[in-house]
């Protein structure tokens, strides 16, 4: 049977341009739906972008634009980010579209019915930069002695007319999620800091506006806009056309995983499960937050002038290196700094070298010393079967690293089996075999291609293009690229183009 995997990225807010914090959490998205899809899974991959909220308006204003043209501009921004990072979504979700409205609407209406919202008032802190409503005690000292958010953002007074969630009755149920379902949530730091938190109590939420109209109108009374993150947490419903519940894209819920940035594991953890909760919908299976990136040394801002625009790195590194980097460099969930150093780094010692040259002294052997034509795969040594049998394992292996979001011990696991070709090459010396035994050499050669069509498999839904490079420099055809197909070894006797390298160095260029 298919099994089905529904991912998400954070819906981005489009109050500014688009960097690399945000391609970080894409990208990651986008292994996880490539990997099941050539697992053979059902695939539904969603992103998209947050356009309401007082941010969001407070946005257009400064730019002296009206809200709904500011958002459709910077919103394809994002989502041409997107596709400028290869992220292979399958639907754009805009908050601002009628489908979004009409459903997080009836999702109100779901939660309202079941007597889990009423009206009332708000007073306290609110933090624009956030979106977030913090209790007195949570807030800290700031750097001139001001009361800021936990984050740093700064926060307001405000008081107003409300609607409520009645989040405290969620506290039981949400504690007995984490304890049963410890895999709802991950990684282990953040796990933690979401169950003190609710074990610290929750107060009710303020699921609504009237200081200003940029949002969903609250069903039946339309003083009231909804709090952005009600609005925003239903779009994982709305774009697989909830509450519909006939239409076919809902077989895809629950998701099975939403992968957000750690600065708001609390709206997916918290607020999300008890919302549908109240609702009577499905829990999702899965959130697992990503760590923070600096960019060398420092956090990333606007005042700070060092907010990276990825397509600005992939300019200089090209796409893949910059998406193996990112997931290369620190354990996927940990915080880590992004430095043009570091990246170049990674490209030249990992890609470059490690792989690139790997095939590229395989490819350029069988070029000239087997007419560029696949050898016939024979009788395997214990050497060539070891290795072999570490390519042949990869599948399995990946799978559970990606099972538990450990996209970085998925990386290592296939630089091991590089590794090992490194050494099993140097090792068997085809090079020096064609003058003592050509069968030798073909065979060696053999066992390389076989690895290298492996690893290239496996590496797909990190480097897309690059590993499509390679697969078509391996002779490998397009149906012949999945995990499955790795059980069938390709005939011998295939000519293969002529090898062109396909990981170039980086030479950081002089100072002028
Ligand atoms: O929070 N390092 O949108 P947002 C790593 N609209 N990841 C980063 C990052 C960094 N420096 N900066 C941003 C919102 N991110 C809401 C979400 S979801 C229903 C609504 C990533 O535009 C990370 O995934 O502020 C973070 O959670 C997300 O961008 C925040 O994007």
């Amino acid at each position: 049977m298919t099994r089905r995997f529904y991912v998400t990225t954070p819906i981005y807010y489009v109050n500014g341009a688009p960097h690399i914090g945000h391609a970080y959490t894409s990208i990651a998205a986008d292994v996880m739906a490539r990997f099941h899809r050539l697992a053979g899974d059902d695939v539904f991959f969603l992103t998209g972008t947050d356009e309401h909220g007082q941010k969001v308006e407070q946005a257009a204003q400064a730019a002296g634009v009206a809200p709904k043209a500011f958002v459709d501009t910077v919103s394809a921004n994002f989502r041409a980010m997107a596709d400028a990072m290869a992220i292979s979504y399958d639907d754009f979700i805009r908050t601002t579209e009628p489908r979004h409205i009409a459903s997080a609407q009836a999702l109100w209406r779901k939660v309202a019915d079941n007597g889990a919202i009423y009206l009332d008032a708000y007073e306290g802190w609110y933090a624009l930069r956030d979106e977030c409503f913090y209790g007195e005690d949570e807030l800290v000292a700031g750097p001139d002695g001001k009361k800021v958010a936990p984050t740093g953002a700064p926060v307001e007074w405000v008081k107003e007319p409300s609607y409520f969630f009645r989040l405290s009755d969620y506290q039981d149920r949400l504690l007995a999620l984490y304890e049963q379902h410890p895999e709802f949530l991950g990684p282990h730091g953040a796990r933690n800091e979401i169950i003190s938190f609710v074990k610290q109590g929750l107060r009710d939420l303020s699921i609504s506006r009237t200081s200003f109209k940029w949002g969903i109108p609250v069903p039946g009374d339309e003083r009231h806009v909804m709090y952005v993150w009600f609005d925003a947490l239903a779009n994982y419903l709305s774009a697989l056309g909830y509450p519909d519940t006939d239409a076919p894209r809902m077989a895809f819920w629950p998701a099975s995983l939403h992968l957000v940035g750690k600065d708001i594991a609390r709206f997916h953890a918290i607020y999300w499960p008890a919302f549908l909760m109240a609702a009577g919908i499905d829990l999702p299976r899965k959130v697992f937050a990503n760590g923070w990136w600096t960019i060398e040394g420092q956090k990333m801002s606007k005042s700070l002038g060092n907010v990276i625009d990825p397509r600005e790195l992939v300019a200089d590194f090209g796409l893949d290196a910059v998406r193996f980097f990112v997931l290369r460099e620190v354990p996927f969930g940990g915080d880590s700094d992004l430095s043009r150093k570091a990246l170049m780094t990674r490209n030249n010692v990992e890609l470059a070298n490690d792989l690139g040259n790997l095939a590229q002294r395989t490819l350029s052997l069988v070029a000239r010393n087997c007419g560029g034509v696949v050898p016939q795969r024979r009788s395997l040594t214990e050497e060539d079967q070891k290795l072999i049998g570490q390519v042949a394992v990869l599948p399995q292996l990946l799978a559970a690293q990606i099972e538990r979001c450990a996209l970085t011990d998925a990386l290592e696991d296939v630089w091991k089996v590089i590794r090992a070709c490194n050494a099993y090459i140097d090792h068997q010396a085809p090079w020096a075999l064609r003058k003592t035994d050509e069968a030798r050499m073909a065979d060696v050669l053999r066992v390389l291609l076989d690895a290298l069509r492996g690893i290239a498999t496996m590496l797909q839904p990190f480097m897309p293009h690059s590993m499509a490079r390679m697969l078509d420099q391996l002779g490998v055809a397009e149906d012949e690229r999945t995990f499955a197909a790795l059980e069938t070894p390709l005939p011998g006797g295939r000519q293969l183009p002529a090898p062109q390298g396909i990981f170039p160095r980086y030479v950081e260029p002089e100072p002028s």
